[in-house]
């Protein structure tokens, strides 16, 4: 069997269907997966319904509804298969489209995963839109698929190891741009809020590569602005956004920062990327480009509203719009709050990490992006844990860790460390080498800190 052979195989599953569930995942990966997978079903005129779940575990089993319809479970799945057997289900009542590590059972469910073909760079909402397309290959809505798929996938940081998408992520966005509906736009600046910050936030949240005497520092990215004659507002007085910007002035910054981070001796092959623009989206929007949409269903979905999310890949530019809009701010203040909380509060430094405990004062879902911001102001060496306490679980506590590229290079791998101390302790953990989490009993919170401290001290060359 070939990937393209597993593509089909799921998507003939689905045609012969008389009936879909969708199950997903509340991420911009799994809300970009839900809206490619109902519409496929739409168009091939499949009656489709959707739940969204934080995970797919035991208790959340109960939403997957016990009835005949296909379920279709998307951006999760494979590692809980034994959950589907468990519940009873048979190889003709479940397709899987996913692209985490897979777990054997004995039920050969069809499953369709990037995995075992390398495509390590393809998430559930890019492997859902080949499955689309296989089920419909002249869609009248490809360029629109096209688009959640590129979304998910740039959501699911999918584009930041290369600085741009690969292999059959990179040909869905090239699909998307014949579609009309994705503008692709190489040798760009690498950093975030392209259509949106205003260019001195923009330059000074950039950590990836670190820029020296730009990254973290407003008032020095201004002064670099205005020394390359470069105005930050409009005529009428707006902001101007990188896009905003003509090609010499965006030259102009580029040769500037890589000018500034050769003196100082950095390696400069992270400063550009490719970036992925919405051109019938409307201008200073978070739809307008790739990596702002996806945080805006990430805000949907962390707030308990994936279905906002949903509709908003759907095409709906009023209510939903708007409600995702303002889920987008209350996200931002709330991960604002927490950064100043930390910063205020101050984080307890060990020899080699920093953690603090933010009780309940936030909810778990924001605290590992709430922790890179205050990373970005803290001391960049030490990794940065945050515990908090679960509002539905009294006996667990989730910790959450950060660190950035500089300290993965100098091998520290936090998934590693979480893994090896939570299991210790009876918990468990998983992510990657530069963010990861964890939920660990409360009983054994403390000491807990130390114990990772030891194992990160273990990874410093
Ligand atoms: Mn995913």
């Amino acid at each position: 069997m070939s990937f393209q052979d597993d593509v089909r195989a799921v998507a003939r599953q689905i045609q012969h269907a008389d009936a879909v569930t969708v199950i997903s995942h509340i991420d911009a990966d799994g809300i970009t997966s839900e809206a490619i997978m109902v519409q496929a079903c739409k168009d091939a005129h499949i009656p489709v319904e959707s739940v969204f779940v934080r995970q797919l575990e035991p208790m959340t089993m109960k939403y997957v509804p016990e009835d005949s319809t296909l379920k279709v479970f998307i951006d999760l799945g494979a590692g809980q298969q034994n959950l589907l057997e468990e519940r009873g289900m048979g190889t003709e009542d479940v397709a899987i489209i996913d692209h985490h590590i897979s777990q054997d059972v004995d039920t050969p469910y069809l499953q369709v995963n990037g995995q075992p073909y390398g495509h390590t760079q393809l998430s559930a909402a890019g492997i859902g839109y080949l499955v689309a397309k296989e089920m419909n290959p002249g869609h009248p809505n490809l360029g629109m698929l096209a688009k959640n798929a590129v979304v998910g996938n740039v959501g699911d940081m999918m584009a930041r190891e290369h600085c741009g998408l690969i292999g059959p992520a990179r040909e869905i966005a090239a699909d998307g741009e014949r579609a009309g509906t994705i503008e692709i736009v190489q040798k760009q600046l690498n950093c975030y809020g392209i259509s949106t910050r205003p260019l001195k936030v923009c330059l000074s949240f950039s950590d990836d590569p670190f820029i020296p005497g730009i990254s973290n520092n407003e008032q020095k990215s201004e002064a670099f602005l205005k020394k390359l004659n470069i105005a930050e507002k409009t005529a009428d007085g707006k902001d101007r956004v990188w896009e905003d910007l003509d090609p010499d002035e965006k030259s102009g910054i580029i040769n500037g920062l890589a000018q500034q981070m050769l003196a100082t001796g950095q390696d400069v092959s992270r400063l550009l990327a490719e970036h992925y623009i919405f051109p019938g989206e409307e201008k200073w929007t978070a739809l307008r480009n790739a990596s702002e949409y996806a945080t805006m269903l990430n805000a949907c979905g962390r707030w308990a509203r994936p279905k906002v999310g949903s509709a908003v890949c759907a095409g709906d530019r009023a209510q939903a719009y708007w409600e995702g809009e303002r889920m987008l701010r209350h996200h931002k203040r709330i991960i604002r709050e927490m950064m100043e909380y930390i910063l205020d509060t101050g984080t307890t430094v060990l020899s080699h990490i920093q953690h603090i405990h933010v009780g309940d004062r936030f909810p778990d879902t924001i605290v590992g992006i709430g922790a890179g911001m205050a990373l970005s102001k803290l001391d960049y060496e030490k990794p940065i844990m945050i515990l908090c306490y679960l509002n539905d679980d009294p006996d667990l506590v989730k910790v959450s860790m950060r660190t950035n590229s500089r300290m993965v290079e100098r091998g520290i791998d936090l998934q590693a460390a979480l893994i090896t101390a939570s299991e210790e302790i009876g918990g468990g953990g998983g992510g990657h080498k530069i963010a990861a989490g964890a939920y660990i009993p409360t009983n054994a919170e403390e000491g807990f800190a130390e114990l990772v401290n030891r194992i990160i001290a273990e990874q410093r060359k």
